[in-house]
């Protein structure tokens, strides 16, 4: 009986300590880390592993000179406000930098990161 009620005590504390690790980060993106890319993207989307506060969340990308080649806010990009977009200038041959911050719509807890991608000289 006693081993029982530790059993439901043990996985009570389990069920507690879940939303914890339930923060936004990073699932998947287009471009994807580290990738070569023949023609330039127009946009950069990221799926996040849980829904985000857009509002208190964005993605900036920037040339290897440090500028700002990003346009305009997040766009959603599904229902779930798990994925969202943003515009790209026209960019260049060269190496990107994709900076992201997000915060969880579910418990407010703030995540970041970062990742490249390049796009080849035709
Ligand atoms: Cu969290």
């Amino acid at each position: 009986m006693f081993k029982l009620r530790l059993l439901a005590l043990t996985l009570s504390l389990l069920g507690a300590a879940a939303p914890a690790f339930a923060h936004a980060f990073l699932r998947a993106s287009e471009p994807a880390n580290e990738t070569a890319l023949k023609t330039a993207p127009k946009e950069v989307v990221i799926t996040f592993t849980e829904e985000i506060a857009p509002r208190f969340s964005g993605i900036t990308v920037t040339d290897a000179a440090g500028a700002r080649v990003d346009t305009g806010p997040l766009i959603a990009k599904n229902q779930e406000g798990t994925r969202f977009g943003i515009a790209l200038k026209p960019l260049a041959p060269g190496v990107y930098s994709v900076q992201w911050h997000a915060v969880s719509a579910d418990d407010g807890h703030k995540t970041a990161g970062s990742f490249r991608f390049t796009v080849l000289a035709p």
